[in-house]
């Protein structure tokens, strides 16, 4: 059977109606989505309409969850998207029927779907709606041993946006690496599909996976779609902050240190302060006392309270996956 898996649309009507298409060609027996359907983006009932009629199975996402009960560790720009997100679905397009249909299907999402040696979370397999498992994990292995004891075989996930195979070995390889098709072998793999709505790999286009469940093969797809439009959506509404539009162009999340520049860096024990981080637009500066503080964190507030500032530049935001 071939599968297309979808995740974090994040009411992006553009980039699921070009994902829509592109499964149409080549062709699948079904559709399962693994969450964030709605938050961010301008379409959340649309979006949520479309999941509704197309897809086989669906994940509840952490967005999801958060238009249906409080949000937990959202910052202001999600905290506002996700009230906005709110009133569309109660005020949204349709009949009264068709908003009550959109609430009771948000409100009865599964967190976890586990069929045979297959598992389909949002988030990870330990903690299915919110944690999230990030490439630079594979430094930790004790970290990836436990997650790995959570999953039978192949475990299917979305949350950060940043597609990849993560295998037992504590190698993390995105789509570039393995030429967009990955052959599953006998050992476990932790499998991130991709953001359709809101990808941050550096690569603007919508991604998502297509799994063959007999040949065990696992295909990336990507696919262009009109961000102008979305972005230009995006603008024109007062309580989404531009940002969220100007990411889609960028195709990436700008709150995180580069884990490819930790993985690089970790080789060469010897030059903490020769490293030069990314700098970002509109971001806040802070320096770190070593680059082991840098890998695998989130640069919070509490984090930057305390940092000791004395190697080398690091630039971080503030944000929510
Ligand atoms: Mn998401």
């Amino acid at each position: 059977m071939k599968r297309a898996l979808i995740s974090d649309i994040h009411g992006n009507l553009e980039a699921l109606e070009a994902v829509l298409a592109d499964i149409q060609q080549v062709s699948v027996d079904e559709i399962y989505c693994l969450g964030d359907i709605i938050g961010y983006g301008p379409n959340p009932c649309e979006c949520l309409d479309l999941v509704i009629k197309n897809c086989k199975a669906t994940i509840l996402g952490n967005h999801d969850q958060a238009a249906l009960f409080d949000p937990d560790g959202f910052n202001p720009m999600a905290l506002q998207a996700i009230y906005w997100t709110r009133d569309q679905l109660d005020n949204g397009p349709g009949t009264p029927a068709m908003v009550n249909q959109r609430w009771d299907f948000l409100g009865e999402l599964p967190r976890h779907l586990d069929e045979g040696e297959f598992r389909f979370v949002h988030g990870s397999p330990r903690d299915p709606t919110n944690e999230y498992v990030f490439p630079e994990y594979v430094f930790d292995q004790r970290k990836m041993e436990i997650l790995f004891g959570k999953v039978q075989n192949y475990c299917f996930m979305g949350h950060t946006h940043l597609p990849g195979v993560f295998t037992t070995q504590c190698e993390f390889i995105s789509p570039d690496e393995c030429d967009y098709s990955y052959t599953f072998g006998r050992e476990k793999v932790l499998v991130n599909v991709g953001s359709v709505g809101q990808p941050r790999d550096d690569d603007n286009r919508s991604c998502y996976a297509i799994l063959d469940t007999d040949a065990k093969v696992l295909e990336y797809r990507r696919v262009e779609y009109d961000i102008n439009k979305t972005s230009n959506k995006i603008y024109a509404i007062a309580d989404l902050s531009d940002a969220l539009g100007d990411r889609l162009k960028h195709g990436r999340g700008n709150s995180r240190v580069d884990w490819r520049c930790c993985r690089f860096d970790i080789k060469k024990e010897t030059c903490d302060l020769a490293v030069t981080y990314r700098l970002l637009p509109g971001s806040v500066s802070v320096t770190a006392a070593s680059r082991r503080d840098l890998v695998g964190t989130h640069l919070s507030a509490s984090l930057l309270r305390s940092i000791s500032l004395t190697a080398f530049p690091v630039t971080a935001e503030f944000c929510c996956d």
